[in-house]
């Protein structure tokens, strides 16, 4: 398992490209209500992995996407994850004052600031879809919309957010703490790929399935890694505040099944992700790429 240079290099142009288009996409400051455009601006733009819309790209690549398409595809996904952060580091949620290397939104500007900031940023997401051409035909950009709405709902991500404030301070078995990150990790992931798929030409439902099953796995696999990271690395590292699972008494997959155990795990299902893009051949190397990447990064 490596990074090599010529990964680094594809991730790093893409993530250019993802960042200029969220710069123009997003509402200009000096744009009433100024505050406002501020603080989303501000929760969007700068540090980031961006890796919802690498992995978009990448799926892209499976269906010979039209990148201009795909970067739309890949803002909403990013404005929806951008917004989740928002929301989760509020008072009433994580309580978090640092997120990106930098204070939170709503240290930055205030509660209500950050709470509309978080809305606005998931309704643009929605708008992007509806406005942009992103994929042949209508009825496959209404699916996206679709799609984009269930991850990032109460059956999805905001619904895996319920479950792990209702699971603080409670012990889950292993199955619960993968259905719960099924939902509040998973979802978002799996709208990243098979979103950029779809800005493409037509996949076979198989095809899509085994997207599908690469989504899920390296969904898990980005949690997993989340929670070794968040007692093994540093704040300054991360960009957000370390070790605040086990202050906070959250069931993780280290408390859980211990910290080489869970790193065990991250390499299973980094096996089972790429399994499952076996019989897609050249079109899939970025996809593994980023499943190495996501299992071996740092921060
Ligand atoms: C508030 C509806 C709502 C949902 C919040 C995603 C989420 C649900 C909360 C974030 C808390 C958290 C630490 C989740 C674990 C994994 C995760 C999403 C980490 C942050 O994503 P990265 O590492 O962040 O991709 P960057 O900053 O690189 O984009």
């Amino acid at each position: 398992m490596t990074i090599t240079t010529e990964f680094q290099h594809w991730a790093s142009a893409h993530q250019q490209r993802i960042e200029a288009r969220l710069l123009a996409l997003l509402p200009n400051s000096d744009l009433a209500p100024q505050r406002l455009h501020r603080a989303m601006r501000y929760a969007v733009l700068g540090r980031g992995k961006r890796v919802r819309p690498l992995l978009a790209f990448a799926a892209g690549e499976v269906a010979a996407a039209d990148a201009g398409r795909v970067e739309v595809a890949g803002a909403a996904v990013e404005l929806i994850h951008a917004y989740s952060l928002v929301h989760d580091d509020l008072p009433c949620m994580d309580d978090d004052v640092l997120r990106r290397g930098k204070p939170t939104c709503h240290v930055e500007f205030d509660e209500a600031t950050a709470l509309l900031a978080g809305d606005a940023l998931q309704s643009l997401a929605f708008q992007l879809l509806a406005e942009y051409r992103v994929a042949d035909d209508p009825k496959s950009q209404l699916e996206m919309v679709r799609l984009l709405a269930a991850a990032a709902g109460s059956r999805g991500m905001a619904g895996g957010q319920a479950i792990d404030l209702a699971a603080t301070g409670a012990s889950l078995t292993l199955p619960e703490l993968e259905y719960m990150h099924i939902h509040k990790t998973g979802a978002l992931i799996r709208a990243s790929t098979l979103l950029g798929a779809r800005c493409g030409r037509p996949l076979e439902a198989a095809e899509l399935d085994r997207l599908d099953r690469f989504s899920k796995c390296i969904g898990l696999a980005f949690q997993v890694v989340d929670d070794v990271l968040d007692t093994e690395a540093t704040t300054a590292t991360l960009g957000k505040t370390a070790g605040k699972d086990a202050k906070h008494n959250k069931p993780t997959y280290v408390s859980v099944l211990g910290v080489n155990e869970a790193k065990k795990l991250a390499g299973e299902l980094r096996g089972d992700a790429l399994a499952a893009l076996d019989g897609f051949g050249a079109r899939a190397q970025r996809l593994r790429e980023l499943a190495d990447f996501i299992v071996l990064r740092k921060f």
